[in-house]
């Protein structure tokens, strides 16, 4: 059983009230590691621990930040199959995933961010014509905000820690971290490899436990300037309460309902191929995963058939091995609630077409929490499986019988992340582009990413934008500064 500590002022440590609880690992159900059940005392420690390095992180020169953030991905890169093993057996993700996304765009992030700051630039506008003698400068300066709360999830746990906090200390922030309860063990690491690589005392703080007890004082806390939250748009809605008085900045990255959309025009095989990545890589548990597809009538029949034998074929079973395409989800009670969606939508009307129950590998993963992926045809765009987000192996599809319709469906949802559309009309890529409601929009791919690209959600999916400028500039104030000068001192205008 692995022993996890806090990473405070750049000293591992035990929760202050000598409390911990059990990790279990999803694909056994057995506990793994203790981790500490922090509370407002450990994040009061670690706040004072930020605000003490804040002003030396801050006035360093980027190079010396950008240096830093990229000794820290150097010490990932060292260690890099103890955090791949980590992350699959902390989150139930099939080895092959850790190892190919979720710890290299951890590394990326790193390295994005640390190269990103050495190329900063401001707006400048020049005021003032002619004789006038209102003739000025105006620059924008950009100042790190202070001390910034990160809370991430427990989907991909070290790729969104490091999504955050990377620009938050690029930018010369000062960072409490708190990763989820679920998924503690990369981000304890990652307090390792700081410490490896000597990042200054309190410039990373990482403060572990449950979600009102460690993570909402760093929310309500009166130091902490900004938060960058990734998780379910519920939680979302009671951060926001929380930090509105006091006017905090805000990143929310939230739950996700996003459509696929298929047009008999389409690479059909790309398409059944992109369209199966989108609705089960992770075991559908990313906010991205396009969990309705709504396929074109005139192909419906033929393309949903061809798309469930696919999903039948995906391969479920103990993470650790490496043909293993879906691994066991969070855990027991997400399992439960993932089941709970599928029998509604039954009640509701929806057939099963493939999966709908829970699986138990043979073996040592045979108490694990294994779900078939699933495939449902809704009866309506209205019912609670086209409606809600699931966040795990399950899609549910639906017709649409032209492009009015489709844009209705896609659009009839309270979320608006991302969305998918396979179709080769180059005017209907420009229209949906524009009509969609959605901050991610591919056309012919899914989760092709570049990390300039602002990234967040519309609607109930968010608020504000992560990603290349748009996070450096979330975690700085920006100063107007305007210098008025004479253009012409021998005629003594003033
Ligand atoms: O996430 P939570 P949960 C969705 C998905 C899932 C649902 C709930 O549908 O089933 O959300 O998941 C911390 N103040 N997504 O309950 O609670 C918490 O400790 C401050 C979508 O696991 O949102 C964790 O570190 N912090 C999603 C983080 O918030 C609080 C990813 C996220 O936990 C807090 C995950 C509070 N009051 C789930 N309460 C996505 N969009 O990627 C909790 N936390």
């Amino acid at each position: 059983m692995q022993l996890l500590k806090n990473w405070i002022d750049g000293v591992p440590q035990d929760a202050l009230n000598g409390r911990s609880f059990e990790s279990i690992e999803p694909a056994t159900g057995q506990p793994h590691a203790r981790v500490p059940d922090s509370d407002s005392s450990d994040v009061e420690q670690a706040i004072t621990a930020a605000q003490r390095a804040f002003p030396s992180w801050s006035e360093r020169a980027a190079a010396d930040r950008s240096h830093l953030l990229h000794t820290v991905a150097n010490g990932i890169e060292a260690r890099f199959d103890e955090f791949v093993e980590a992350e699959s057996r902390d989150n139930g993700k099939p080895i092959s995933l850790a190892r190919n996304v979720d710890i290299p765009r951890a590394i990326a992030n790193l390295r994005f961010f640390a190269n990103a700051i050495l190329h900063e630039s401001s707006e400048f506008h020049r005021a003032g014509t002619g004789s006038s003698s209102d003739h000025s400068w105006h620059t924008t300066i950009r100042r790190p905000i202070g001390v910034v709360g990160c809370i991430s999830p427990w989907n991909l746990p070290l790729y969104l820690f490091t999504w955050k906090i990377a620009p938050a200390l690029a930018s010369g922030c000062t960072v409490v971290g708190k990763p989820s309860e679920l998924t503690p063990l990369t981000a304890y690491l990652l307090g390792e490899v700081t410490e490896e690589v000597g990042l200054p005392a309190g410039v990373l703080n990482i403060v572990h436990g449950l979600g009102t007890a460690a993570g909402q004082p760093i929310v309500t806390h009166p130091e902490t300037r900004a938060i960058s939250f990734t998780g379910g748009t519920q939680t979302g809605a009671t951060i926001a309460r929380e930090a509105a008085p006091h006017f905090k900045k805000l990143s929310l990255e939230l739950g996700g309902k996003n459509p696929s959309i298929v047009f008999a025009d389409a690479d059909i095989p790309a398409a059944i191929a992109g369209t199966i990545r989108a609705g089960f890589t992770n075991q559908g548990e990313i906010c991205l995963c396009g969990s309705r597809l709504l396929v074109e009538h005139s192909i419906f029949d033929e393309f949903v058939g061809r798309f469930t034998e696919g999903v039948k074929a995906l391969r479920v079973g103990d993470p650790n091995e490496p043909t293993t395409e879906i691994g066991a989800l969070i855990s027991e009670e997400h399992l439960q609630k993932v089941s709970h969606f599928v029998t509604n939508a039954q009640e509701e009307g929806g057939d099963i077409l493939c999966g709908g129950s829970r699986v138990s590998p043979e073996g040592r993963c045979q108490d694990g929490a294994f779900f078939q992926p699933t495939v449902i045809s809704a009866p309506s765009p209205d019912c609670r499986i086209q409606q809600e987000e699931v966040f795990g192996p399950v899609v549910s599809v639906i017709p649409f019988r032209d492009e009015a319709e489709a844009l209705e469906i896609a659009n009839g949802v309270r979320y608006g992340l991302a969305a998918s559309v396979w179709t080769n009309d180059l005017s209907r890529s420009h229209r949906f582009a524009e009509q969609l409601e959605a901050g991610v929009i591919w056309f012919n791919c899914w989760m092709l990413r570049d990390l300039r690209v602002p990234f967040g959600g519309l609607k109930q999916s968010g608020v504000g934008r992560e990603g290349g400028w748009d996070a450096l500039r979330f975690f700085t104030e920006p100063k107007s500064v305007c210098i008025r000068f004479d253009p012409n001192p021998e005629k003594g205008e003033r």
